[in-house]
């Protein structure tokens, strides 16, 4: 008999018994505000659960330490053989809406209060949410789902049965203004520890808290702050095995486009205090924790909009900027200065299979500036200052060169309501239109600043060790903005997807809503390059505003499913039913990670491997993928090789029998 995660892992111990497997949860014990202690008498959570439906074959324990279970199995119907034979794409969509399973929409109401605070920002800041989030939160071996919402927190619970139930009791009201934002979580020392970031209500001038740490008995807000923000991420950034947190600053209240800070706050006890400020990360958008040097540490990568992507290497007290080299695809180097974009969500995957891993990052695309630019190649720049006190007043514009000069992109009229010196500057359309920002700003231009962007596709950058190689999505992926950016192998070919969830409706009264997409999965090819798969092959059909995008397989079944949020609208299940199947791995660290969040896997083929997937708590737009691992690929692997959090590496022999692994690494 095996034990498994028998000292230090509060997830849970799995016993085996004649005819399956118990496991016994963790006992979670105090109540507090809004995040309400599990009940057992009135849902039967806790009692042991019997997985029945897998047969189980317990292996031994290894030379090097590691303990192996695996398990056999026909679990959920799973055949693999069925699935190979069938022709995936041509016949049936990879993907099957199932939405009513979870039967969740997100609840935020439409407001003017962006537009009211800031009459020329060229888009809604409070429309972009909710994250979704893949989490094991009651233990049981099945992935629920956590989402965001205005002031609130839900927990659905995996009912075992392809569908997902709200529970409220789990589930957090703040009854506070604001929005929560991003959201990770994970397993420490001290239990399950749930963080999210926060968006003050739209009209607020007041302080608040930057984001909270929930645990089962106890709900502390992270120190005050005037900022909203946006990602969060868990990592362990000192080295000390304990995670970390990161609170990426989205932008100032009223003060859009000037710079916010991010946070690092120390995980030390179970307590996460204030560790690093880096100051002037943008307005920052998508942020992730990924292993990009291989040394067993994660770096710290920042996207924003209206700016660059930024890199931060931890030295074990400190997170530095970090400027690794760029090359743009047909080798020649350049500077990430030349891709500022108006990034989105941020993920990181191995697309090339080479076992390093690569960034893919979101974009507004090339399907915007109503015939103003070709955003394939034109910058688009704001320049703001508080001409009027109170308030940062953004412009944007763009360079005119027909006319040589730069263009704003409101009408007068518009601009007159916001600028009071627009009357005098600008007293007619002809003076506008003959003089543009210049003419418009006047003598009141030499307070304002400017920031710009001139890269607008949604992007792989494709780590080639000292370097990254930029290459642009194809251009279907550019039709509309994307948001939720989810890299997984979707069809089980053993290379790489990749999926973003699209569109933005809420942009100023002069600019048509950015709907063109419908959600697109891009299929990788194992070498870095993607192909779109059209909606009926996909299955993937979402009208509505995608944001946060999470992949998880929720059924157990060895395919990956995704599940999509959309701002105001309902959030979409997608079961995967054609994927052909692959061997599940879940990974034990002893100590106060026990997930193994960092943690970097990669399966053995014989003579060949696999691309390197990474275990992280938090990516994509504001959202969190499962942690356990699916390897993918034709045959069964033969070995699996993982790098620990810390760098330690491992490699264990996999039997082909063998459907579902688990590895607890030695203390
Ligand atoms: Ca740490
Ligand atoms: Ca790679
Ligand atoms: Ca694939
Ligand atoms: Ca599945």
């Amino acid at each position: 008999m095996a034990v498994l995660a028998e000292s230090g892992a509060p997830a849970s111990v799995w016993r085996d018994v004649s005819g399956g497997r118990i496991r016994s949860l963790p006992s979670l014990t105090g109540t507090q505000t809004g995040f309400t202690r599990m009940s057992p008498d009135t849902t039967g959570l806790f009692r042991n659960q019997i997985l029945s439906s897998m047969t189980l074959d317990v292996t031994d324990v290894t030379r090097d330490g590691l303990v192996v279970t695996s398990n056999l199995g026909e679990a959920a119907g799973l055949s693999h053989n069925d699935s190979i034979a069938t022709s995936p794409l041509s016949t049936t969509a990879l993907f099957e809406e199932i939405s009513a399973a979870l039967n969740h929409r997100d609840s935020t109401q439409a407001s003017t209060e962006d537009f009211d605070r800031q009459p020329l920002i060229p888009r809604r800041l409070s429309t972009e949410g909710p994250g979704v989030a893949f989490f094991d939160i009651d233990t049981d071996g099945f992935d629920d789902l956590l989402l965001a919402g205005r002031g609130e927190w839900m927990v659905f619970r995996n009912d075992h049965a392809g569908g997902f139930q709200p529970r409220p009791d789990l589930s957090l009201k703040s009854g506070q203004a604001h929005s929560v934002t991003g959201i990770a979580a994970a397993v420490d020392r001290h239990g399950m520890v749930l963080t999210t970031g926060h968006q003050p209500s739209p009209g607020s001038n007041a302080p608040g808290p930057l984001g909270s740490v929930l645990r089962t008995n106890q709900l502390r807000n992270l120190d005050q702050s005037l900022q909203a923000s946006g990602s969060v991420v868990l990592a362990d950034w000192d080295g000390d095995g304990e995670l970390d947190l990161a609170v990426a600053g989205r932008h100032v209240p009223g003060r859009w486009p000037e710079s916010a800070d991010t946070r690092i706050f120390h995980g030390q006890n179970g307590q996460y205090l204030p560790w690093l400020t880096l100051t002037n990360t943008g307005l920052a958008t998508g942020m992730i924790a990924s292993d990009l040097t291989g040394d067993g540490r994660p770096e710290l990568v920042l996207a924003a909009e209206f700016g660059p992507l930024r890199f931060f290497r931890a030295d074990g007290t400190n997170l530095h900027p970090w400027k690794p080299g760029l090359v743009t695809a047909e080798g020649n180097a350049t500077d990430w200065l030349d891709y500022q974009g108006r990034w989105t969500g941020l993920t990181a995957a191995d697309f090339d299979n080479d076992g390093r891993l690569d960034l893919a990052a979101g974009n507004w695309g090339w399907n915007f500036g109503e015939g103003r630019i070709d955003p394939a190649r034109d910058p688009v720049r704001i320049t703001y200052a508080e001409f009027v006190p109170g308030t940062v007043t953004p412009l944007i514009h763009s360079w005119d060169p027909l006319h040589r000069r730069e263009v704003p992109w409101r009408e007068l009229g518009t601009l007159r309501e916001a600028l009071p010196f627009a009357a005098e500057t600008v007293p007619s359309h002809e003076a506008y239109g003959k003089g543009g920002l210049l003419a418009l700003l006047g003598p009141h231009g030499s307070r304002a600043r400017r920031v710009e962007s001139q890269w607008h596709a949604s992007t792989v950058f494709l780590n080639r060790g000292d370097q990254f190689e930029v290459r642009a999505l194809p251009t279907e992926a550019q039709w509309a903005p994307a948001f939720g950016l989810t890299a997984a192998d979707f069809d089980g070919d053993g290379h790489q997807d990749l999926f973003l969830a699209q569109n933005f409706f809420g942009v100023d009264a002069e600019t048509s809503r950015h709907d063109a997409g419908l959600g697109l999965l891009l299929i990788g090819d194992g070498r870095g390059h993607f192909k779109a798969l059209s909606p009926a092959a996909s299955g993937i059909v979402l009208p509505g505003e995608g944001r946060g995008s999470a992949a998880g397989d929720f059924d157990l079944d060895g395919r990956v499913d995704l599940v999509v949020t959309q701002h105001a609208g309902p959030t979409a299940v997608l079961h995967n039913r054609r994927a052909r199947p692959g061997w599940a791995l879940r990974l034990e660290h002893p100590g106060p990670n026990p997930m193994a969040i960092g943690a970097v896997v990669r399966a053995e083929f014989g003579n060949s491997s696999g691309p390197a997937i990474e275990i992280r708590a938090g990516s994509g737009w504001w959202s969190q993928d499962s942690s356990r691992v699916l390897i993918t690929g034709a045959t069964p692997p033969t070995a699996v090789h993982v790098r620990w959090p810390g760098g330690l590496q491992q490699r264990h022999p996999w039997s082909p029998t063998v459907r579902e692994m688990r590895l607890r690494r030695s203390p």
